[in-house]
This record gives C-alpha cells, sequence and structure tokens, in this order.
C-alpha cells in the first residue's frame, strides 16, 4: 500500500508493501491512524536507539536543491569535532543567494578550558580561508546553549523559511529538536535523530512560535570521513559522543602516537617530541614502539573494511593541528616536528592553525596520565 503522507521523524514516504526500503510502516499502523506517523525505522531509533538497514537511495543534494526554491535564509551546521569534513564542498555554489548563518555545533564537547566563543573565533578564521564569511552562532544541541542567539539572529532577518543543511551527523536534526524545546506550545513531534551517518531522507517543515519555518534535509555526505568508511559498531567509537579525550605524550623516534587499527604518527628527528592527541572519549592516541606499528595497525575490528594504508610526511608547527577527518587529531608542543602518518587510504588529513589553544592544552595536561 502506498500514502503520499511523509514520515514525521525522516521524511520518507510511507508504504507498507517492501519491509527493507525506507519510510515503510505496517499497514494497520498506516491505516488505523491518520496524523502523528513514523516509519519504523524512525520507531526503532526513536525506542531503541537502533538502525535499520534499508534499500534504496536517495540524492541529498537535489533536495537540498528544491529546498532552496522555497527558503529565504539557510542555515549551515559545522560540526566543530570534524570540522573541515562538516564543511560542505559546495557550499559556495549552494548558498550564493540566501542569507546564511553558520551554526557551530557540539561546543559541549570541548575540554573546560576552552570557551565557545574561542571555537566560534577560530571557526571564523578557517571559514575566512576558505572565503566564507557567514554569522556564526557557537551552539551545543545537546545543552540548549547558544539555540536563543541563533533565534535571534534568524529573527533579524526578513525571511521567515529556513533550510537546514550540513553533512551527514553534524546535527541538522538536533538542531530543529532544540529549537522546538523552546516554543511555548507543548511539541509532539520532532525530526528523528541518530548517532547513525543518513538518518534523514527528505525534507520535512516544522513551525516555531515566532513564526519562522525551518525545513530539516538529508546530509551530504563528505569525502574522506573514516567514519563513513568503518563499521557502525566502529563509527559509534570513533564519533565523539561526549567531551574529547586529550592526552599528551613525550615521544622519541623510537616510538608512535597510534589508534590501533586505523592511524599512526610517528616523528622523524631523534629529538624528543611533545604530541598531544584529541580523539572521542572512546579511543585514545597511545605511544607505541616504532617496530610495533604494524601490529598496532593490523589490529582491525572483523565488521570494518577499510582499504589500504597510506604513508605520508607532514610537518607541524606548535600552533598547528594534523587533523584527520572523522578520527581526531594531533598537535606538536615546542618545536615544529616533521611526522610520518600513516592512516587508510582515502581518508583526508589537513593541517590547520591549532583549535584548542596552548592555555587549553596545558590545562589538559594537568588532567590526563602519560
Ligand atoms: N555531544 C553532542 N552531540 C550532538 C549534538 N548535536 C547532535 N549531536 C549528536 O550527533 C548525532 C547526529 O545528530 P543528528 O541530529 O541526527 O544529525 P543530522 O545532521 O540530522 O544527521 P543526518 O540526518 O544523518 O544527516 C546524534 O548522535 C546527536 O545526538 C551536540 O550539540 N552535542
Ligand atoms: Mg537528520
Ligand atoms: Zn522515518
Ligand atoms: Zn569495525
Amino acid at each position: 500500500m502506498k500514502a503520499s503522507i511523509q514520515c514525521q521523524g525522516c521524511g520518507a514516504f510511507l508504504q507498507s508493501h517492501d519491509p527493507n526500503a525506507l519510510g515503510y510502516i505496517p499497514r494497520q499502523a498506516l491505516e488505523s491512524r491518520k496524523g502523528d506517523l513514523i516509519c519504523q525505522r524512525c520507531y526503532r531509533i526513536k525506542h531503541y536507539g537502533k538502525d535499520q538497514e534499508y534499500s534504496g537511495g536517495f540524492d541529498a543534494e537535489q533536495i537540498i536543491l528544491e529546498g532552496l526554491s522555497w527558503a529565504q535564509g539557510v542555515v549551515v551546521i559545522l560540526d566543530l569535532m570534524d570540522f573541515e569534513a562538516s564543511v560542505p564542498r559546495n557550499i559556495h555554489r549552494l548558498v550564493r543567494k540566501h542569507q546564511v548563518v553558520a551554526v557551530l555545533n557540539k561546543v559541549d564537547l570541548l575540554p573546560p578550558r576552552t570557551t565557545a566563543g574561542e571555537a566560534g573565533l577560530w571557526a571564523r578564521r578557517r571559514l575566512h580561508a576558505l572565503g566564507l564569511d557567514p554569522d556564526i552562532v557557537p551552539v551545543s544541541c545537546a545543552t540548549g546553549y547558544g539555540i536563543s542567539e541563533l533565534l535571534a539572529v534568524m529573527n533579524r532577518s526578513s525571511g521567515r523559511n529556513w533550510l537546514v543543511i550540513g553533512v551527514t551527523n553534524s546535527g541538522k536534526s538536533s538542531l530543529i529538536t532544540s529549537m522546538l524545546k523552546k516554543q511555548a506550545r507543548a511539541q509532539n513531534h520532532s525530526p528523528t535523530t541518530s548517532m547513525f551517518p543518513g538518518t534523514t531522507v527528505a525534507l520535512t517543515r516544522w513551525e516555531l512560535d515566532c513564526g519562522i519555518v525551518l525545513a530539516d534535509s538529508p546530509g551530504l555526505v563528505p569525502k574522506g570521513r573514516l567514519t563513513d568508511l568503518v563499521c557502525p559498531d566502529c563509527a559509534v567509537k570513533l564519533i565523539p559522543a561526549r567531551r574529547l579525550n586529550v592526552s599528551v605524550h613525550t615521544i622519541s623516534s623510537r616510538s608512535a602516537l597510534v589508534v590501533p587499527g586505523f592511524a599512526a604518527v610517528q616523528p622523524l628527528s631523534s629529538r624528543e617530541t611533545v604530541l598531544i592527541g584529541f580523539t572521542a572519549s572512546e579511543v585514545s592516541w597511545r605511544r607505541a614502539n616504532a617496530d610495533k606499528i604494524p601490529n598496532w595497525l593490523a589490529q582491525k575490528c572483523g565488521g570494518c573494511q577499510l582499504p589500504e594504508l597510506t604513508q605520508e610526511e607532514v610537518t607541524l608547527n606548535p600552533n598547528q593541528d594534523l587533523y584527520i577527518h572523522g578520527l581526531g587529531w594531533v598537535s606538536v608542543r615546542k618545536d615544529p616536528a616533521a611526522l610520518k602518518l600513516t592512516i587508510p587510504k582515502g581518508v583526508d588529513h589537513t593541517v590547520r592553525d591549532n583549535m584548542i589553544g596552548a592555555k587549553a592544552q596545558r590545562v589538559s595536561r594537568n588532567f590526563q596520565s602519560r
């Protein structure tokens, strides 16, 4: 049975003929209730936190183009924990005719001594370097931080229709959910959010008390993000969900930092090098003997089918991070360092200005064992 009713969680058109396709809902549920309908996948995510395999794709960019023809403004969500991977590749082309507000999401995951304001200034410089100069509002959809300020910025604009765009898993649906939570009217529904990328599959619209209408959209899939190449269990470990894991290591050229199974960073000089590693809390950079690096990297999970490893030499200054897309980053203290980076082929890396300044790194060091 087909119906032109959309799932209120993910936007899929509801259907009850193919349990493996998007929008599946058992026939009785579709027939018995006309409002408030969500598909089986959203039901499972909302109630059990589980995702369901489904067949059938959708073209996120095409859906976003439809949304752009409706919207006057665009909210671009950037994931502070995976910043470079979360700047949509075609952003210049997508938003050139619209008022744009950039939202810097997940500031709750910063180490305690780094403020959201500092992260916002850092993001402004990073975007400026890419030729982008939007208003930037740091937020946490998890805590509600910055949401009122974002609403104030949007309300200053005459446009009422705002499309929320960004890469998968950046927090688009979470942003709309946290804006709905600020409403005086009780909200029965909100978009489905999940820790797995690819949750939202079509446009859904949400009206706020102030008259602003937000449209949620499917995420653009970035290239080169490790979390898109690993199995779902590993993705959940690698995507930061709690405060970042920060660890400080003094290492010689005969040792290296590794995230077992995924990456290694080895100093090439004979001097001691102080490296600071940043990852999600479930994994960490750990010190390893250089001759054991292949063993550490071979520690793969049975579910991941990663490409073969590739190596590159990178020079890092003390005010820079070596950021590995979808994994985390390493920064160096005191002196510049030549480093040998080993990562799976197809995973991107970027050398960038430090996100977390020396002051916060020093404080983090006091809390971490070496
Ligand atoms: N810690 C933290 N986690 C967040 C925040 N915002 C979103 N998340 C988490 O990020 C994950 C993705 O959130 P979603 O809102 O589903 O992301 P999305 O951009 O809509 O993803 P797609 O629909 O797959 O494109 C979920 O596990 C959220 O709980 C935040 O501010 N802080
Ligand atoms: Mg979503
Ligand atoms: Zn759904
Ligand atoms: Zn795995």
